[in-house]
């Protein structure tokens, strides 16, 4: 059941993956596992578009497809995790300037949300003032920093840098994640810490407000 989830993902068989998700949610599968399922077919969509068998409206058509399932699975994993109903904290999240990615994005809010915290998900190519304007109202303890173009590590480190001119940077860890993030990048933007997936997002978001 779980190859023809993964297969239904890759080849874009909307309706029956969204059915095969909900029947290995209501058999009680591990909603973990799950998450990391949708990961790997989405990582095989990208092989295929590398290869050139796949092209853009596969690649969006996917991004919408995970989006549902995502919806689908935070619902399980709210009964899951959710405890006393109240957030452990709130994050602000968002995809950098100049970059349009957010799957996995996407996938980092609702394990957030999942896990108690308040999460504003502020969308695709935000500009550092964006950022800091939100964060003004918000008041977050956490700040999420989306990227999966390496063209998109200079608004990176321009949006940490706005958050030390704005007098913030004290009061926010910043963590910031996307597939080519790493130890380096992590180091060059001046973000406090990286996550290699929305488990790790959980993660520090947890350590960082105490509530781990
Ligand atoms: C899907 C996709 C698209 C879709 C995006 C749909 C969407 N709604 O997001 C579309 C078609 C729109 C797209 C567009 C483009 N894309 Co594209 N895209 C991809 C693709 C295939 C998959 C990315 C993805 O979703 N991965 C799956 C998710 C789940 O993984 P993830 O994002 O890494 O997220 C996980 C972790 O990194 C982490 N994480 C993510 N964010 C955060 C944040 C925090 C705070 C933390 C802690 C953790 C964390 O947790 C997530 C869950 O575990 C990749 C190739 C690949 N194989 O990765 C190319 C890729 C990223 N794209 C690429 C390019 C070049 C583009 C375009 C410029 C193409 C074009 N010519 O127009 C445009 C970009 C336009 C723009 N300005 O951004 C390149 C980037 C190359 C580079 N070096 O920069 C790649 C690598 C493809 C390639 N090899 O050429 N793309």
């Amino acid at each position: 059941m779980q190859e023809q989830l993964y297969n239904a993902i890759v080849e874009m068989k909307e309706d029956e993956a969204l059915a095969l998700a909900r029947e290995e949610l209501e058999g009680g599968r591990d909603p973990l596992e799950l998450v990391d399922l949708f990961r790997k077919a989405v990582e095989e969509v990208g092989d295929r578009y590398e290869k050139g068998e796949y092209f853009l409206p596969e690649l969006m058509m996917t991004g919408q497809i995970m989006d549902q399932l995502a919806e689908m699975t935070k619902d399980k994993l709210k009964d899951e995790y959710e405890d006393s109903g109240k957030t452990r904290g709130k994050v602000l999240i968002g995809t950098v300037k100049d970059d349009i990615h957010d799957i996995g994005k996407n996938i980092v809010r609702f394990m957030l949300d999942a896990n108690g915290f308040e999460v504003k998900d502020l969308g695709v190519d935000i500009a550092p003032e964006k950022f800091i304007e939100e964060a003004k109202q918000f008041e977050p303890q956490v700040v999420g920093l989306s990227a999966l173009l390496t063209l998109a590590f200079d608004p990176m480190k321009d949006t940490v840098e706005a958050f030390e001119k704005a007098g913030l940077r004290n009061k926010i860890k910043i963590m910031v994640g996307g597939a080519p993030v790493d130890d380096k990048v992590c180091e060059y933007t001046g973000a406090d810490a990286w996550g290699k997936d929305a488990v790790e997002a959980v993660s520090l978001a947890k350590k960082w407000v105490g509530g781990a």
